[in-house]
């Protein structure tokens, strides 16, 4: 048998994507609910919600043109814009912003849940909204309804088997941490993200024992803000961020194995795999110079627990000093990961010049386009082969067991009149990715401990801001515009993977 006898399938969604009730059970706002990583996001929020100082934030916020038209419930709407490609940013009067109400999961949850027991999830990885809990992020004491929500939904999941798997911070943070300490850019960070980890490690210890701490912890090269908190465009403020995350991470790390030690924390990384262009020497050290700097550094910080080399010399070249305090060493060495988690879409290419070679769309940013590969209808290139590449080389590098928690095809669907959705492009993406990771274990011995697919049930892109690009097995009735019944219908490609997790993947 390939797959482990415990091998966790599954699927994965985050807070801010699918929760809705962004104002609901005592949340606080968060920079999620002003901001998302993609260029073409809209924004709608009421003002008599917004507080006076939250205002004058935002309207100087550097990649957002504000404006409000004075008039009380009105809306304010703006665009972000940090993709030097999509030109100047524009105010966008009294548009839907979909993840204030997203699928409204925090209603629906039984039904959602119910749908994942269906299939027969064995595992849901899903995000806490860490201003559900601490409103303003640095309040004396947690919220108890925010707190009382996670454990309904907690319950819900153990009541079918399906065990949780909690990032802390996916792509939020209460959005007054970010005004106030300009987020992790501020060492304060550290212990105020700490204080909430403990809080919630405290609460959950009997239903949660999987545990990742940043989403795409390196995806603050491109994405501050949505990563960090950082608002200003400032690369010295980003790699501090960075450096207190992962200070941070590893502080939560050493509390969960002292405290807990039924717990299993894993990094989450974004995991788009570099190719050399060409076989010239020049590209393949580009390629393996340019993993090193966009991801191996966050691992192997967290995976070894030391900064490594490479980094040291490119920060000094760039004359950015560490804010490195003496304990710092310790922290990092003690607080390392049990287990490696990966999101996985697509490799991309490196080349020691870019120069006229054609360029590709990407999660949140832009790649050189590989001629060998498919794409889908959002530009991502297609890659299965590149999945068991990767596998290989972090297993290689580590020796840490692998969770795969991110994958999948966004694509446009269409709800026939009868309520089927025929994804069969979705299968096929699946099924030939899911193939790779199979070979990974069985002919190259690769510890892969689970799969939670992206999206598992519709839910707001995170780089468009959309309803319509879809992920998920389970389709949402609900349009870019906010329209539609937010009923649920599975989708063809749910009785596949229902079939997939019963066979244990030996039928892929
Ligand atoms: C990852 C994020 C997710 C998710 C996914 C798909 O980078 O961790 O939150 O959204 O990408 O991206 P998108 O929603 O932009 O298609």
């Amino acid at each position: 048998m390939a797959f482990p006898e415990h091998f966790l399938w599954g699927g994965a969604t985050a807070a801010n994507q699918l929760e809705g009730a962004y104002l609901e059970g005592g949340k606080g706002l968060s920079i999620a609910d002003v901001m998302t990583c993609g260029g073409k996001s809209r924004f709608k929020v009421d003002l008599p919600a917004i507080k006076p100082e939250y205002q004058k934030f935002l309207s100087k916020m550097r990649y957002v043109t504000f404006e409000k038209d004075g008039q009380d419930g009105a809306c304010i709407a703006f665009k972000q814009n940090t993709y030097p490609d999509h030109g100047t940013p524009k105010i966008v009067e009294g548009e839907y912003y979909p993840n204030h109400e997203a699928i409204d999961f925090y209603h629906h949850y039984k039904e959602d849940i119910a749908l994942m027991a269906e299939m027969g999830f064995k595992a849901y990885r899903m995000s806490i909204a860490w201003s559900r809990i601490y409103p303003n992020g640095d309040d004396d004491a947690p919220n108890e309804e925010g707190l009382a929500f996670y454990d309904r939904v907690f319950d819900e999941l153990l009541k079918y088997g399906i065990e949780p798997i909690v990032t802390l911070s996916h792509y939020e943070m209460p959005l007054a941490l970010s005004m106030k300490y300009q987020g992790f850019a501020n060492r304060k960070l550290v212990d105020i993200f700490y204080k909430y980890c403990a809080t919630v490690f405290e609460r959950y210890a009997g239903k949660v024992k999987y545990w990742l701490t940043f989403n795409e912890i390196n995806s603050i090269i491109h994405s501050s803000y949505v990563n960090a908190g950082v608002f200003a465009n400032d690369r010295q403020l980003s790699e501090y961020a960075s450096y207190h995350q992962m200070l941070a991470s590893a502080k939560v790390c050493q509390l969960a194995h002292e405290k807990y030690p039924h717990f299993k924390i894993g990094c989450m990384i974004s995991s788009s795999i570099p190719y050399a262009y060409t076989c010239k020497p020049e590209d393949n050290l580009e390629a393996l110079k340019s993993y090193d700097l966009r991801v191996n550094y966050y691992s192997d910080t967290m995976v070894r627990g030391y900064l490594p080399e490479y980094k040291i010399k490119d920060l000094e070249r760039r004359g950015i000093k560490l804010p490195i305090m003496e304990e710092d060493r310790a922290i990092l060495e003690k607080g390392t990961v049990d287990f490696i988690s990966i999101s996985y879409y697509q490799t991309s290419i490196a080349a020691a010049s870019d120069d006229g070679l054609k360029m590709a769309e990407g999660n949140m940013i832009r790649h050189i386009a590989n001629p060998h590969l498919k794409t889908s209808e959002w530009g991502w290139s297609i890659d299965p082969v590149g999945l068991r590449y990767t596998l290989n080389y972090l297993y290689d590098r580590y020796h840490k067991p692998i969770m795969i928690v991110e994958n999948g095809l966004g694509a446009f669907d269409t709800l026939n009149e009868d309520k089927t959705v025929h994804d069969a492009y979705r299968i096929s993406y699946l099924q030939e990715h899911l193939s790779e990771v199979k070979k990974a274990i069985e002919i190259d011995g690769v510890d892969v401990m689970g799969y939670t697919s992206w999206g598992c049930i519709d839910l707001v892109s995170c780089s468009s801001g959309q309803m319509s690009k879809r992920y998920g097995f389970v389709y949402v009735d609900r349009d870019d515009d906010g329209n539609g019944t937010l009923a649920r219908y599975p989708k063809d490609s749910f009785y596949w993977y229902q079939h997939i997790i019963e066979t244990n993947g030996e039928e892929l």
